[in-house]
């Protein structure tokens, strides 16, 4: 569609939306306001570059065989640099700590060090863009029990504590040098596949790793923490030591940041109603955003109800300022930067929708009970042309309008993913 044609449409649908009391250019300009951390881990089946064996155990798994995953660093911010020049604004990247840089050098993730991380840094400075850190707490000999934070013996405890407190002193050091607070983010598999005889033992000792961990002050300016709670996982069918209620009452007693992960709940539990909730009780809280289908917690984002549902709690309960948006899913059997780029592009039309939203109209048929109107609305609400600003958007923002990203993808895939043996 030539670009004088998508202005037309546009303007044709701003009148549209203006009819329902919608500043379509004011939810532009709201949307661009909007980062989301985009996580590198999409790009290589979570594997990082500490050695070549790639994702082992964690309760987590990639599965599917596509060709062109990135081998190194390099690799990866090339085809993370391709995912954002076709994503419509200005986002963030979400780092795990196993995509270090050391060189060639062996270093344990208990001795990881900012410097590790300079070349990331470096070339998020450049783009302009904001970090967000991970620690990683499995793919590790020390992880191959399924316990880490929670694990019997002291020495493993240890070892994985003091990986945590070099995640923070990393995560500050990204957060320093950028500008913007980074937040790192802490999940751990710890759990028991079957019956579980002692629940309370392990949560007693997790509670006391992460107040160690969490010991020493940081600058929230620099670095914030999130905890993330998950229901199960692979080999921890029956029992996640840090599930929902443990994780919702640390981070509450000590001012931690939840992290809520879309596919860590009940199959039909959905995350957008919990964020109102918790709001109440903390200041800030984590998305990750992801797709949970039947056991798997983690397909790419795609524009479905749930989706949409979490995008208009943000914008209407005001909560865009204190909602750190990330995205979680991973995904080896299709290609993956176009993974990235439509589970991006899928969560920013999720919010463009609610700030389309007239709001005021469906509050306003609750409020008097009109519950025939506010279904009803909500309905016309649907069809709206939605897509008409969106791709005027894309115009605006630079970025492909429409499938044609798809080409660039494929385009890419030829010259260089396709080369990677
Ligand atoms: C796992 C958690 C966790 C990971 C990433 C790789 O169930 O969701 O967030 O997906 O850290
Ligand atoms: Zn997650």
């Amino acid at each position: 569609m030539p670009n004088a044609a998508i202005e037309t449409t546009y303007h044709l649908a701003r009148q549209r939306y203006a009819d329902w009391g919608v500043d379509t250019d004011e939810a532009l300009r709201r949307l661009e306001q909007i980062a989301i951390s985009m996580h590198c881990w999409q790009g290589d089946d979570v594997g990082g570059f500490e050695t070549d064996a790639g994702l082992t155990g964690g309760g987590i798994m990639a599965t599917g065989t596509y060709p062109g995953k990135a081998r190194n660093a390099d690799q990866l911010r090339a085809d993370l640099e391709k995912a954002f020049r076709l994503i419509p604004g200005v986002h963030r990247l979400n780092l795990h700590a196993i995509y270090r840089e050391t060189g060639g050098k062996p270093v344990d993730r208990d001795r990881i060090e900012p410097a590790h991380f300079q070349r990331w840094i470096d070339w998020a400075r450049q783009l302009g863009i904001g970090m967000d850190f991970n620690s990683t707490y499995f793919s590790h000999p020390k992880a191959a029990d399924g316990f880490t934070l929670a694990h019997p013996d002291p020495g493993i405890r240890r070892f994985w504590i003091d990986h945590g407190i070099a995640c923070r002193k990393i995560g500050a050091a990204i957060g320093r040098a950028l500008g913007t607070p980074c937040v790192t983010n802490t999940w751990i598999p710890d759990g028991f596949k079957d019956v579980t005889i002692d629940r309370k033992g392990p949560r007693l000792l997790l509670k006391k790793s992460l107040d160690e961990m969490f010991a020493a002050a940081v600058d929230p300016q620099a670095n914030r923490d999130a905890v993330e709670s998950k229901l199960f996982g692979i080999g921890s069918e029956t029992y996640v030591v840090g599930s929902h209620e443990f994780y919702l009452g640390y981070a509450v007693r000590n001012k931690k940041l939840l992290c809520l992960d879309a596919g860590h709940f009940h199959p039909t539990e959905t995350i957008a109603d919990k964020i109102s909730s918790v709001l109440l009780y903390l200041d800030e809280i984590l998305l990750h955003v992801s797709r949970g289908i039947r056991w798997d917690s983690d397909h790419v984002v795609i524009l479905n109800d749930d989706l949409r549902a979490i995008a208009e709690e943000l914008v209407r309960g005001d909560f865009l300022d204190r909602v750190h948006i990330g995205l979680d899913f991973f995904d080896a059997s299709i290609n993956r930067v176009a993974a990235w780029v439509i589970g991006v592009r899928a969560m920013i039309k999720a919010l463009l929708a609610a700030l389309l939203e007239p709001t005021p109209l469906l509050r306003q048929c609750e409020v008097d009970g009109d519950f025939t109107g506010r279904l009803a609305l909500v309905e016309e609400v649907k069809t709206l042309p939605l897509g008409a600003v969106w791709d005027y958007y894309c115009l605006k923002e630079g970025v492909p309008v429409g499938r044609k990203w798809l080409g660039e993808v494929r385009q890419y895939e030829s010259e260089v993913l396709s080369r990677r043996g």
